[in-house]
């Protein structure tokens, strides 16, 4: 055995480079034996040279913090010759008797109670769980650890009975039974295998041996197969799991009935674990999720919980079919699994809560999360061409703009199409590792829709952005649109997109409005004057520019363009403040009618933030500053916003939820992307001062709402009322940014009489933005209340993470050194670290000492766990957006990072890509 050091510098790894596996795994018996301190992994590997590869390419397995203790070939161990060993790979020797086929046998030891990073095998609490993708499994066992080799799995778990009662794998349940003891009158061992009959590649492999509780159900298939379901949490929180399983059984059916697909199961189980990097984990058969993806009681988690809840079990169950059925051939590919299941959860969420508000949620998403990564250092296209760590290709580019990309593809089919499409699909890819193009040629071959150009969707870096202009001609009552589409903006510190000046292919769904608001026909010029014209149609965008004439227009109509957010581009369509408000007003596509009043606040907020910028001391948000701003606040906007409100209190709109999105200004993320340098000082007092005008005008019906919206029975998380509640807080809130005092007593009041978590953190997150006794009254309640519940402590710590207060930065170093903070624990740096780096206005403080202190606790964390290190990390990824003086303090922070010689390879590539 020859040991060589690992690569110094971590190299980037390419698409273009990619080649198939030289070898294949057909089968592979695990063998875990747990021991007090350690592991012992024994792999037995049956291997088969890929005929699709070069004959003579040698065995290499990958492998990380393993220490090897055997390697043996069709039986006969390996002398130290004949292979070799460096920190990442195992290299067989030409000698070491490896044919066309062979056994390979390997056997490692491994500490998972030492591994922090929560990826491979790991300890949580008073259990063992793993998460392999994307590369975790070679921390447990060597083995060509990509997603392109896919082998049947058998795992055999030994563990003492007492310790680690449940002992599960992927599959079935195939055998189990007692052990001696290590020592004689030593503790009782138990034993169980379990056979996944699914050839699956290593990242979908996962096991648990823990001590937890199981709540079990049972789901019968359309075709009358029966599957076993079980959700295991930790001792004591069976009462909070039943909205899992409810929500995973609805998720079953829905699959089958939009999709035909079924589960293709006898054993479907989810494991919960309070440490975990991401949401959850997709693992053939055995799910490991996020304990906040699964935990929910009324009096612990909040509407917004319950709706994550159904959406992540209902993801990661659609993985199932799309993703482990059918999987990535390489990281590359990621969002050929990601972007459509995301749209998958999507259509779940629209299907079963309310279509227009989950459509309306998606874009605020996209854009105060997708918008700004496209435009900033970490861009990347849908399908990346490199990358250095995996795990910083997990984005909103990958998952959010990957199921936009999906979404068109819909767009342009039509739902039976594009049924077809996913039939063809499957028919053709079941059981292989494929490429994005695989499944853009299943939906065009199923729909005879040319899909070439579109393809570039996946291949374009950025924001593209759509221009529209109309003209109206009297004498031939025609309408001409003129679309034209341009590269996306360029990028400060990026060099320019070569390949941007090709068109893509954007679907453009559009109606038009009359004077009254009312949608007009769409006949295109030439279009057979016979048939009914639509009133909401979809265009292709193809050309650079494309003039598209609509004939009998009367008189110049408002255009209602991207309706439902038909393509994820920025529109540049000139519109006046009385034709937003009448497509506030009118538009009959509820999406659109959102989108023109964010529009008009937009450009309210926008404005006043410009002037508010160049007033000297723009810090200053006294009186006289706040009164400049506010002397233009129009008074049209506040009745736009008053008729949706009428419209709930006199009972015409049955939409609470819809009101309450279409009155919730846009974020500062969002506005900022809007500013050529971002102030965020003018920005917040902007964007208060609105909230403050619109509770100021408004505030009679807020109060008339909030009285009328108030609960009247037992809490359910259903949509319609969590849409009443959205609203009633909503309502609360501007009531408290125009009456601070009577705003702070309502919340206080709804804080200590709520029943139910939604109401009781609206009110908490309400005091803590405005400080003072009762916030500090309420915060020490909510804690003393849930002390021993672990997701209520992560939102009383984002609650002041978020806190619009001045001295939050020094409320999070406190919170810091409080004993329920942990940063080995990642949801509780994400609510307070990553919570903290999400406020705007405080983060980026004109002192720099919010880079200052995430840059600290970015290497701090570093050292325990990289992936989540690295995602704090992207806090900065906006820094030069700012001005000359905040752009130097965030310049020194992220210097500061680079220089550190310990680095990990995951936030080294963040923070060389901010500094490049
Ligand atoms: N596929 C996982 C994400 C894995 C992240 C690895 N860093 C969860 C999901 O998207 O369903
Ligand atoms: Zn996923």
């Amino acid at each position: 055995m020859t040991t060589t050091a690992a690569g110094a510098q971590a190299r980037p790894i390419l698409l273009a480079d990619y080649t198939p596996p030289p070898f294949l795994v057909d089968q592979v018996a695990l063998d875990f034996d747990f021991q007090r301190d350690y592991v012992l992994v024994s792999a037995t590997l049956a291997l088969r040279r890929n005929p699709q590869a070069a004959a003579d390419a040698p065995l290499v397995l990958d492998g990380e913090d393993l220490e090897t203790l055997s390697v043996a070939v069709d039986g006969v161990e390996l002398a130290a010759a004949q292979y070799t060993l460096t920190a990442t790979t195992l290299t067989l020797a030409a000698d070491a008797a490896v044919g066309e086929t062979c056994t390979l046998r390997t056997q490692v030891r491994i500490r998972p109670d030492e591994n922090t990073r929560l990826s491979g095998l790991y300890r949580s609490a008073d259990g063992y769980f793993t998460q392999c993708e994307a590369q975790g499994f070679r921390r447990i066992s060597w083995f060509p650890d990509r997603p392109d080799v896919m082998a049947r799995f058998t795992v055999t778990l030994h563990a003492e009975r007492e310790r680690l009662p449940v002992l599960l794998a992927n599959g079935n349940p195939v055998g189990s039974g007692e052990e001696a003891p290590v020592t004689p009158g030593g503790r009782a061992r138990h034993w169980a295998r379990w056979e996944d009959p699914f050839p699956k590649p290593c990242y979908l492999f996962a096991i648990v041996a823990a001590k937890l509780d199981v709540l079990r159900d049972e789901f019968t298939t359309g075709s009358g197969r029966r599957v076993q379901l079980a959700i295991y949490v930790e001792p004591g929180k069976l009462d909070q799991c039943g909205h899992a399983m409810a929500a995973l059984k609805q998720a079953m059916r829905w699959d089958e009935q939009r999709f035909g697909l079924e589960c293709d199961l006898d054993h479907y189980m989810i494991v919960a674990v309070g440490d975990f990097n991401m949401g959850a984990m997709e693992n053939k058969g055995l799910n490991i999720f996020n304990t906040k993806y699964v935990l929910a009681r009324p009096d612990l988690a909040t509407d917004h919980d319950y709706e994550g809840i159904d959406r992540v079990v209902a993801h990661e169950y659609f993985h199932n079919w799309t993703g482990n059925r059918v999987t990535c051939r390489d990281w590359f590919q990621l969002s050929l699994k990601e972007g459509l299941t995301v749209f998958r959860d999507q259509e779940f969420g629209a299907d079963v809560h309310q279509r227009s508000v989950a459509r309306i949620r998606e874009v605020r998403t996209l854009r105060a999360a997708q918008f700004p990564e496209d435009a900033g250092p970490m861009r990347h296209p849908v399908r990346p061409s490199a990358y250095v760590e995996i795990n910083n290709f997990y984005t909103a580019t990958v998952y959010e703009k990957g199921a936009e990309v999906v979404r068109m593809i819909h767009t342009l089919l039509g739902e039976d199409a594009f049924r077809a499409g996913m039939d063809l699909y499957f028919a053709r890819h079941d059981g292989q590792a494929v490429t994005c193009e695989d499944f853009v040629s299943a939906m065009a071959d199923a729909s005879n829709v040319d899909l070439a150009q579109f393809m570039r969707w996946h291949e374009r870096a950025g924001t593209p952005r759509l221009v529209a202009r109309g003209q109206h001609d009297p004498a031939t009552q025609r309408y001409t649109l003129t679309l034209t589409q341009l590269p996306p903006a360029p990028v400060a510190g990026a060099k320019a997109d070569e390949d941007a000046v090709t068109p893509l292919h954007i679907p453009v769904t559009l109606g038009l409005l009359g004077a009254d608001g009312a949608d007009l026909p769409l006949r295109l010029v030439g279009e057979d004057a016979g048939a009914a014209a639509p009133t909401t149609r979809t265009l292709s965008l193809t050309a650079p520019t494309q003039e598209f004439i609509f004939e009998n227009i009367g008189a110049t109509p408002a255009p209602s363009l991207l309706r439902n957010f038909s393509a994820p581009v920025r529109l540049d369509l000139p519109a006046s403040d009385d034709e937003l408000a009448l497509r506030m007003a009118h538009d009959s596509d509820a999406f659109n009618r959102w989108e023109a009043g964010q529009q008009l606040a937009s450009r309210l907020i926008l404005g006043a933030a410009a002037r508010l910028a160049a007033t000297p001391d723009n810090a200053d948000t006294s009186a006289i500053a706040r009164e400049a701003v506010a002397k233009d606040w129009p008074a049209s906007f506040a009745a736009a916003a008053a008729r949706i409100l009428d419209a709930v209190i006199d009972g015409r709109s049955a939409d609470p939820a819809f009101a309450a999105e279409a009155l919730a200004l846009p974020s500062e993320a969002t506005l900022a992307e809007e500013m050529a340098v971002v102030d965020p000082d003018a920005l917040f007092a902007a964007r208060m001062d609105l909230r403050r005008f619109l509770g100021t005008q408004l505030s009679e019906r807020l109060h008339t709402l909030y009285a009328s919206l108030a609960p009247t029975g037992a809490y359910q998380p259903t949509s319609a009322d969590a849409g009443r509640r959205a609203l009633r807080h909503l309502c609360l809130d501007l009531i408290a940014a125009a009456d601070p005092a009577a705003g702070c007593a309502l919340a206080a009041r709804q804080f200590a009489a709520a029943d139910n978590m939604s109401d009781q953190y609206a009110a908490l997150v309400l005091l803590a933005h405005h400080g003072g006794a009762a916030a500090e009254q309420a915060l020490a309640d909510f804690h003393a209340r849930w002390r021993h519940e672990a997701l209520a402590l992560d939102k009383w710590l984002l609650a002041q993470a978020t806190s619009r207060r001045p001295d939050t930065l020094a409320v999070v170093r406190r919170l810091l050194a409080h004993d329920d903070f942990d940063l080995r624990n990642p949801n509780k740096v994400y609510a307070l670290l990553r919570g903290f780096g999400a406020n705007h206005v405080r983060f980026h403080a004109a002192d720099g000492a919010g880079y200052r202190f995430m840059a600290e606790q970015t290497l701090a964390l570093d050292a325990i766990n990289p992936q989540v290190a690295a995602r704090l990390a992207r806090c900065f990824d906006r820094w030069r957006r700012f001005d000359a003086a905040r752009q130097a303090q965030a310049r020194a922070a992220l210097a500061r990072l680079a220089a550190h010689a310990g680095l990990s390879r995951d936030v080294a590539e963040i923070v060389q890509r901010a500094l490049a």
